[in-house]
């Protein structure tokens, strides 16, 4: 039963049970990952206030520009993870390495280890759109008792315990799944506690959106573009409209309320895709699949692509069943 008065802590622990570890430590891990929120929230949105935004002058371990919202996401994070010794590891776009918790010798006992986008979109941070974080749970598959290692990272997105994103946007949202279906959360900042407010989120099977930087349109693979001349086609019966903000939480979680694919395909810039494999596309495409959604490589699910190393990249392609499967279909015929 859905109660839209319930509170996000409420509904962890209602629902702990039936987590498939419910020693309620899974709770506790996502009850810091829902404290992290709110300070990262209330940071992000005095951005315009404070000498928070900008960049901070260093290149973070892809290359790309840091900037201070992300250094501070990350922190923040970070520390509300380690704090409750529930996590043995964290990896982070932020860092180079995954962290490993072992400062206190307990750690080494502890299940979960988390992967992390702390701030996704953080070009958007500047100009007043829509930003996110995205994380992604695990069992490690070492034995407890010894320091956490690459492979308990380096898992199939098929063996997340839960995964989450969290919005901040005209409003706030946490979204996450532990494995039975999506539910949202809406933050009511006066009082700065999270509110059921999307129960039990399912993606239309069908819908009129497609997201894609068309920029890049010269650069996609044949199969895409012909998607994209599909969808432009005046003779359709569906009446399509291209929707892109270039913040991936925000434009996959519009896609799953309306209906619609989102896609990142490799280029001649990005011959892997630009979205990372273990933080960004394999959570997301866990409450897609989640919310009746598809989520591909192109050809194969995602959730099934063995990882190779912490921050691979690879093209994603996700969304309403129907409209992921015509994209296959022309990807796989070209
Ligand atoms: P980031 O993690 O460095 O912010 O990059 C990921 C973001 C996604 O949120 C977004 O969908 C994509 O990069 C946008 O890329 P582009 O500007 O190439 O369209
Ligand atoms: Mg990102």
């Amino acid at each position: 039963m859905t109660n839209k008065n319930q509170t996000l802590g409420e509904f962890i622990i209602e629902n702990q049970k039936s987590h498939q570890y419910s020693s309620g430590e899974l709770s506790s891990l996502i009850n810091s990952i829902r404290l992290a929120a709110k300070v990262v929230n209330f940071q992000v949105n005095k951005a315009g206030l404070v000498d928070i935004i900008g960049d901070s002058n260093t290149i973070n371990t892809q290359g790309e520009e840091q900037q201070k919202l992300d250094f501070y996401a990350n922190d923040i994070f970070i520390n509300a993870l380690r704090n409750r010794n529930i996590v043995c590891g964290i990896a982070s776009e932020e860092e180079e390495d995954f962290i490993s918790i072992n400062s206190l010798d307990e750690c080494n006992n502890n299940k979960y280890v988390v992967l992390i986008d702390p701030l996704d979109g953080s070009s958007n941070i500047d100009v007043n759109v829509s930003v996110g974080t995205i994380f992604s749970i695990y069992k490690r598959v070492s034995e407890t008792g010894t320091k956490v290692e690459l492979k308990d990272f380096l898992q199939k997105g098929n063996k997340q315990v839960a995964a989450g994103y969290i919005i901040y946007g005209t409003s706030t949202m946490l979204v996450y799944t532990t494995g039975f279906g999506v539910n949202g959360f809406t933050l009511n900042p006066a009082i700065g506690s999270f509110y059921l407010s999307h129960p039990e989120i399912k993606f239309p099977e069908k819908g009129n959106i497609y997201s894609i930087n068309e920029g890049n349109y010269l650069q996609f693979p044949k199969g895409v573009k012909k998607y994209i001349k599909y969808c432009q086609d005046e003779t359709n019966k569906v009446a399509y409209t291209s929707r892109y903000i270039g913040s991936l939480v925000s434009d996959f979680h519009r896609n799953m309320i309306k209906g619609g694919i989102y896609m990142y395909p490799n280029t001649s810039k990005n011959i892997n895709g630009k979205l990372r494999l273990l933080y960004e596309c394999n959570p997301i495409a866990f409450i897609c699949e989640q919310a009746g959604g598809v989520a591909i490589d192109g050809s194969s699910r995602i959730l099934d692509v063995n990882p190779k190393s912490l921050h691979q990249r690879i093209p994603f392609y996700c969304g309403s069943p129907s409209m992921v499967k015509k994209l296959k279909s022309l990807m796989i015929n070209n």
